[in-house]
């Protein structure tokens, strides 16, 4: 794999998401600052190099065409950078900003953010693949709002289309993300149907019939179909894409994934992973064993209960805390021997919903702390504190409602080697299908089943704990974020070759 001049051959991979993983502050007319942003994408595809900015490469073996070679990808991002620039001086500064970082900003004004990214993608299509439903609204309403923001939707995906077209070149690999990207695959083939298209979901896809009660569902389905490649966290979840396939638009389902009119789309799953030796690494550093030095010692008496969620309606935050105050209720001996503390990062702050949950998950803490003393709500941590915490943690509650993956699990996991902790886990986390070994599954919503298995996890033996640890820790360090994208990228250009092969013949 070389060039003919005999350097390496990199093969450009064009990263497609609705945020860059970086966020943009404006300073002056023509003066950005740039910041690293969170979130589980940016986790699970930004390696050490990126997050440094010192190298943005990056780096993939790659079996491709079935023999063993290995190969360098080189990723550019394309994306929101989640500001409102409406001046051409500003756009053409950030866009040389962000260039010197290989991200490429797409520009949407207000309207568009309004009506793509808070309505269609945050207020319909988020709660729809969380099993949460379309808004209760009335029914005129309804009709006009889903019309308008749906066409917000599709403007703002042929948006991010004109900016892969700008700067797409023959060979490159195209990977799109998420919800908000469902319509790009469409567009892309459109306008060129060999550009290689993966479409990657990282929420879980809802059963077909939860699916059908969307009124464009024909459309998005027809759209993503467009891809080459089509991925999910999940075995479940694919199938769920494909019945919703067979059973909304008639199309046939095969093992390999959908076939339209001859054409086939690869469905498949990819478990996503973490960059589980960064948490390992970090654990060294003298800043996180300084930090695990304090908590041992702010919490010697107790044992460490942990939950670490974005502040949304899908992570169960208030279902957790109130099996934690059944726990506590029904277990007068552990009162003084365990506290909880329950990181929450705001999101989506300016959603109605959004404050509500807030404020109920505030109300919650408060009754508890005001019986039991025993509860914590705090905000965003930086990355040495976020490692501590896991280190020193007894028991970890994710609890999720829904979550496509959950990588907070995993990065307890990794955290884990000295102290074997354990892992109260959702079943309706897709980590429960690669952490269920090891970890105790619970139902969130069954509050009594919950409290229980605080129980359970708090007297678990040390043997035990040992065990399942080993379980997992084998998981989250073999099945590695880099592993999820390596794999993506090798399928999605075996894919494409074989369908060519398929048409020669
Ligand atoms: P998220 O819903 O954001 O991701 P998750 O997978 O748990 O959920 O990732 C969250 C990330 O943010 C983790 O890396 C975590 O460390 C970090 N984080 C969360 N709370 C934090 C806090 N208080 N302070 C600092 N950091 C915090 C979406 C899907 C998931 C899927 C991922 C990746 O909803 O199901 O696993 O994408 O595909």
């Amino acid at each position: 794999w070389e060039t003919p001049d005999g350097k390496p051959f990199r093969q450009r991979l064009l990263v497609v998401a609705n945020r860059l993983p970086v966020s943009a502050v404006r300073r002056g007319k023509e003066s950005w600052s740039l910041e690293i942003s969170a979130g589980g994408l940016v986790s699970a595809l930004l390696d050490e190099h990126l997050q440094s900015f010192t190298n943005s490469f990056i780096k993939f073996k790659v079996d491709e065409l079935r023999a063993k070679c290995v190969k360098e990808f080189e990723a550019r991002w394309i994306g929101w950078a989640g500001v409102n620039v409406p001046d051409e001086a500003g756009q053409r500064a950030l866009t040389k900003a962000l260039a010197e970082k290989r991200c490429i900003p797409v520009f949407l004004d207000e309207e568009i953010v309004h009506q793509y990214y808070n309505g269609y993608c945050n207020n319909i299509l988020w709660p729809l693949f969380h099993y949460l439903g379309l808004p209760q609204e009335d029914r005129l309403a309804t009709t006009r709002s889903f019309q308008s923001q749906f066409a917000a939707y599709v403007k703002a995906n042929e948006m991010f289309a004109a900016v892969v077209n700008q700067h797409y070149q023959e060979g490159d690999v195209v990977w799109c993300h998420d919800y908000h990207l469902m319509f790009l695959p469409k567009c892309l083939k459109e306008h060129n149907s060999d550009m290689k298209v993966g479409w990657f979901l990282h929420t879980p896809f809802p059963s077909s019939e939860i699916h059908r009660t969307l009124p464009s569902r024909s459309k998005l389905l027809h759209a993503v179909l467009a891809a080459d490649l089509v991925g999910f966290h999940t075995y479940d979840y694919a199938r769920h894409f494909v019945s919703a396939c067979t059973r909304i638009l008639g199309l046939e389902g095969t093992p390999e994934g959908v076939e339209d009119q001859g054409r086939l789309t690869r469905v498949a799953a990819f478990p996503i992973g973490i960059d589980s030796d960064r948490f390992i690494r970090a654990l060294e550093f003298p800043l996180v064993r300084e930090h695990i030095r304090e908590l041992k010692e702010t919490f010697a008496d107790r044992k460490v209960m942990l939950g670490v969620d974005r502040l949304d309606m899908i992570k169960g935050i208030p279902q957790k805390i109130l099996a934690f105050e059944k726990f506590l209720e029904e277990n007068p001996t552990w009162h003084d021997k365990v506290v909880l503390l329950q990181i929450a990062v705001p999101t989506r702050t300016d959603v109605p919903e959004y404050q509500k949950l807030t404020s109920q998950v505030h109300e919650i803490v408060g009754r508890i702390n005001g019986r039991f003393g025993t509860l914590t709500a705090d905000r965003s941590l930086d990355f040495p504190a976020l490692c501590a915490l896991y280190a020193v943690t007894d028991v970890a509650l994710v609890t999720s409602l829904r979550d496509g993956m959950n990588l907070v699990s995993y990065e307890f996991v990794a955290c884990q080697d000295a102290k074997k902790g354990v892992l109260i886990l959702s079943e309706f986390a897709g980590a429960a299908q690669s952490l269920g070994a090891g970890a105790i599954l619970v139902n969130p919503w069954n509050i009594t089943e919950v409290a229980t298995s605080i129980g359970t996890a708090l007297n678990m033996s040390a043997e035990e704990r040992e065990k399942r640890h080993r379980l997992n820790f084998a998981h989250v360090t073999t099945h590695t974020a880099q592993e999820w994208a390596e794999t993506f990228v090798s399928e999605l250009n075996d894919t494409v070759v074989e369908a060519q092969q398929r048409t020669k013949q």
